[in-house]
């Protein structure tokens, strides 16, 4: 008997082990929904933006050793979707997303909201795979899903024509793609190992790959641990990646996340090897191309990332290995410790100094309004290890990155390239995942706003995040932009924002609403926002604006 096509692709998904799709309605591909409500093995989570639909399954592709699926509607929907696609792109994250079209006998007559896909998402996907044959659609799922999780993660769209749901196909279902991994050549290996004897001031950068690996194998941040301290090595997590390793362990090197601080960044600029292990590289963590400058590494530098079309694309590597870090470490640690590794404890210790200094908890009361330093410091002292935390982009951030301690066990999800409006979805999906365990969503007035309203699918489907709003009463980030390169002209028509009442708005939703409106109220309201477990909570902290970042307080010109 055969299949329809919906079916078939519903039980594909299901062989691929999705479990959950995120996704906002369209007619477009309802002979598509109507399956998986048949089948009823797939939950659909129904949210209230393909944007916050999209950055959840951004999220689930972190969570799981699997990519994250939503499922959006042609044209429109779609085009709702990109923020998420581009951030997955340049975040090297596994996304498949699923998308409707016209039927097919309308191709290319600009039917209603038709697009041509190949087109619009040819700069943000790594593939767009369009079914038209009915036979082919079971393998356009299990194609989909390899290219998505293979060499550079990245987003893959399957496109599905509105009247290929219903049409019978006798094909097989085809089976996910067993993962072909590489290994690093033992020569490779051998000439790492030597460099990083010979090096006096290594420093290892590392990132989102193995934090993939760490997905399929939880050993992997351990071993990590583990190399840095018998080879006595600093390690660095790089921007948005600060869960990697123990922040108070000794080995800490400091985060190399956007503009490290001038201490730390002067020392990490003495080294004499840098290993980017697992991180693809991008202008964020070189610092603007200068450390490593590209495309001519001023240091010998060492790339190791599981695709080697990325190694040399910019940076020209002394050494590449294309393979998944987590590899490397286990190749080092089965080789003997350098005889003189002991040289170097002064030179991690130093970093690890710097490190602490910053992370120090003091600062100053701003004069209108909490200096979000005091509210990341409140949040950090009552973090579970397994807590998930959610960001946002904005200067609000630089707070939790300055005062957080983070470790492996906990999750650190957002936007690595710096998209508003992940924060609150990414929450969401952090709630659905790891039911009972802590999230907290870090978030600006300006994201709240952006893509927020994912509390109602928060509420709806009991997922309960701790939703903190910097409210600043601006696009702060930006402004700080305008003061540093223009400085002294009135920027509050360009960046301001008049808000609303935060907690109110939360407990609109069904959430708990708390205000915290000076540092002397920090302490209580965070301390009430970590008691409530059984739903959302909304916390609208009153921030100063004058306090543009961690780093930087207003001055106005001389
Ligand atoms: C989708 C998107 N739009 C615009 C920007 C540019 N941008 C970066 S940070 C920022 C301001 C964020 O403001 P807010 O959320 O209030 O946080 P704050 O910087 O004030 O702490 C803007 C507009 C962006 N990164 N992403």
């Amino acid at each position: 008997m055969p299949r329809t096509v919906a079916r078939l692709l519903a039980e594909s998904l299901e062989a691929h082990g999705v479990d959950q799709i995120y996704c906002v309605p369209g007619e477009s591909y309802i002979g598509l929904t109507n399956a998986l409500v048949e089948t009823n093995s797939i939950r659909l989570i129904v949210c209230r933006h393909e944007g916050g639909a999209g950055f959840m399954a951004v999220a689930d592709g972190r969570l799981r050793p699997r990519a994250g699926v939503c499922m959006v509607s042609r044209g429109p929907g779609l085009s709702n979707a990109m923020v998420s696609l581009h951030s997955a792109y340049h975040d090297a994250t596994p996304m498949v997303v699923l998308v409707g079209q016209v039927e097919r006998a309308e191709f290319g007559r600009q039917a209603l909201q038709e697009q041509n896909y190949a087109v619009l998402l040819a700069d943000v996907t790594k593939a767009v795979i369009e079914v038209n044959e009915p036979a082919q659609a079971s393998e356009a799922v299990a194609r989909a899903f390899h290219l998505a999780e293979s060499g550079t993660p990245g987003p893959v769209a399957v496109v599905l024509p509105e009247d290929i749901f219903e049409e019978p196909t006798e094909a097989a279902l085809d089976q996910p793609r067993p993962r072909a991994l590489a290994a690093p050549r033992p020569q490779d290996l051998e000439q790492l190992a030597e460099m990083l004897a010979r090096a006096a001031r290594p420093l290892v950068l590392v990132g989102g790959a193995l934090a993939a690996d760490a997905l399929h194998d939880p050993a992997a941040t351990e071993a990590l641990r583990e190399l840095a301290e018998r080879w006595v090595l600093p390690v660095s997590p790089t921007h948005r990646r600060p869960q990697l390793f123990d922040s108070r362990h000794p080995n800490y090197g400091g985060y190399m996340g956007i503009r490290v601080a001038p201490k730390l960044i002067a020392a990490m600029r003495t080294a004499d090897l840098l290993v980017a292990l697992g991180e693809r590289m991008t202008d964020t963590v070189s610092q603007s191309y200068s450390f490593p400058a590209a495309p001519q590494p001023q240091l010998p530098f060492v790339h190791v990332w599981p695709d080697a079309d990325e190694i040399g694309r910019v940076w020209r590597a002394d050494l590449g290995i294309a393979c998944a870090p987590h590899e490397v470490v286990q190749g080092l640690l089965a080789r003997p410790v350098p005889a003189d590794a002991e040289r170097r404890r002064g030179w991690v210790g130093s970093l690890h100094a710097l490190h602490r200094a910053l992370m120090e908890p003091s600062w100053e009361p701003a004069p209108d309004g909490v200096n979000f330093a005091a509210v990341a410091c409140a949040v950090n002292r009552h973090l579970a290890p397994d807590a998930a935390v959610t960001s946002d982009a904005g200067n609000f951030g630089s707070f939790v990155h300055r005062y957080i301690d983070f470790r492996p066990g906990q999750v650190f999800l957002s936007s690595v390239v710096g998209a508003m409006g992940s924060g609150v979805p990414m929450a969401v999906a952090a709630g659905l995942r790891r039911p009972g365990r802590q999230v907290v969503a870090f978030v600006g007035d300006g994201g709240a706003l952006m893509m927020g309203n994912e509390l109602a699918t928060a509420c709806q489907y009991g997922a309960n995040p701790i939703m903190i709003v910097s409210d600043n009463r601006c696009y702060g980030t930006i402004t700080m932009h305008h003061h540093v390169r223009y400085p002294g002209r009135p920027f509050e028509s360009a960046t301001g924002l008049k808000n609303p009442d935060f907690a109110a708005w939360g407990r609109s939703f069904g959430a708990e609403g708390v205000t915290i409106r000076t540092e002397a109220e920090v302490n209580e309201g965070i301390a009430r926002a970590f008691a409530v477990r059984t739903r959302p909570v909304v916390v609208h902290v009153h921030s100063s604006a004058v306090q543009m970042s961690a780093w930087r307080r207003y001055a106005p010109p001389e």
